[in-house]
């Protein structure tokens, strides 16, 4: 028995992964390859630099490690190159800034409200900082991306970056549109598939090449791999993305992570991870249909995707108080701004839901159906009498039968 207490938080946490119902859209279960390679001494070696050209010696096997990943990478996406060195989303999405901008170039990106990320201009962000942001959003009634506004935004203000992506957006991108739009004016085109990368890796969402000149990825969402992220782009901006990753951002690389990802990508490559998303995207259709049955609104009105959102404030509820009521019964959402939401992003008033992670421990539709309707009963029980507390077991009855 370890002595250590941080051991004790780890095994409850572990516990706590097993036992609740995780619905949280970013999130997702790494297989035992993954966590092997992430926890393996690939941690005690530095690299920095690119595969032959590096800073350090000892690096002919960690050499190898990265040239079958980065061809793993480029094999599954169709891209001309990859660097599989950022450290996250936002490394990834700051490179691609750093290799294409100037500080005070305009981006047009979609609002964090809408469904956009942080990094793509928020002002609270260092993007919103350093450049001039012009924010697209989606229509007030359908919660679609209004093709049209932005075409309109992109002729008037002649950004120099458009990126498509989003994290809360539930339906399909039209990278064809965005790319068209993006040469009329001049722009270059980032495709940010953080959430949607493992439905793109299946063939379950549309490729974002060859329509964009960029494109970010996480690795740890739907792609189910360590938490990282890779950036893939055209070969005429190799050098630049690869200058940009480092020295211009990072230092080292995690040899460890990057190994990882190489791992998830080969099981990315799978005809089972394409059952496997396709049940994501099955699921998450279920349960979206099972809340508008019950009057609740969806934004958008369903998903072509992992994930959707639901408006809580005709609950006379926020989305942090449903995330909070769902929490004590072991079901983990996050809230969310919904479209047009007037609430804080720290209040919120919507509530995102995922089935990637779910899906990974084995849910099926039934299951999915049956989680969506235990929510429904879960918040209109505590609205009448506040006491949930008998739910918690039938979470973990759930999820005791899975894997
Ligand atoms: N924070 C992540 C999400 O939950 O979508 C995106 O970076």
């Amino acid at each position: 028995m370890k002595q250590d207490i941080l051991f004790n938080f780890l095994k409850k946490e572990e516990a706590r992964q097993l036992e609740g119902i995780n619905l949280i859209a970013s999130e997702n279960y790494a297989s035992r390859d993954v966590l092997e390679m992430t926890g393996s001494v690939l941690t005690n070696k530095y690299v920095e630099g690119s595969v032959g050209a590096r800073y350090y010696s000892g690096c002919a096997f960690v050499d190898q490690i990265e040239a079958e990943t980065i061809e793993r990478f480029k094999k599954l996406f169709h891209a001309e190159h990859a660097n599989v060195q950022p450290h996250c989303g936002s490394s990834a999405n700051f490179a691609v800034y750093f290799a294409l901008l100037n500080p005070g170039d305009t981006i047009l990106s979609m609002k964090l409200s809408a469904g956009g990320h942080l990094t793509h201009g928020h002002s609270v962000n260092l993007s919103g900082k350093m450049y001039n942001i012009i924010s697209y959003g989606v229509d007030e009634k359908t919660g679609l991306i209004d093709y049209q506004a932005l075409e309109q935004l992109a002729t008037e203000h002649k950004p120099k970056l458009i990126i498509a992506g989003a994290s809360s957006y539930s339906r399909t991108l039209d990278f064809e549109k965005f790319s068209n739009i993006a040469k009329k004016v001049g722009a270059y085109f980032l495709a940010d598939i953080a959430h949607i990368a493992g439905l793109v890796a299946a063939g379950l969402h549309p490729s974002p090449f060859p329509w964009a000149d960029c494109v970010t990825m996480t690795t740890h969402k739907t792609f189910r791999g360590p938490r990282g992220a890779v950036i893939l782009c055209k070969n005429e901006f190799a050098q630049r993305i690869d200058r940009a990753v480092m020295p211009g951002i990072q230092g080292g690389a995690f040899m460890n992570v990057i190994a990882a990802k190489g791992v998830a990508c080969a099981q990315a490559s799978t005809p089972e991870f394409k059952e496997y998303q396709k049940q994501v995207i099955q699921n998450a259709q279920a349960m979206a249909d099972v809340f508008t049955q019950h009057g609740y609104t969806v934004v958008s009105g369903g998903t072509d995707t992992h994930l959707f959102l639901i408006d809580v404030r005709p609950l006379g509820l926020t989305g942090k108080q449903v995330e909070e009521i769902l929490e004590t019964v072991g079901i983990f959402v996050n809230r969310n701004a919904i479209p047009y939401d007037s609430n804080s992003p720290m209040v919120a008033g919507g509530i995102r839901i995922g089935t990637a992670a779910i899906a990974t421990r084995g849910a099926t539709q039934t299951d999915c159906e049956n989680i969506a309707q235990l929510t429904i009963d879960i918040v209109s029980e505590y609205l009448d009498k506040e006491d949930i507390s008998a739910y918690a077991e039938l979470v973990r009855e759930i999820t005791s039968r899975w894997s």
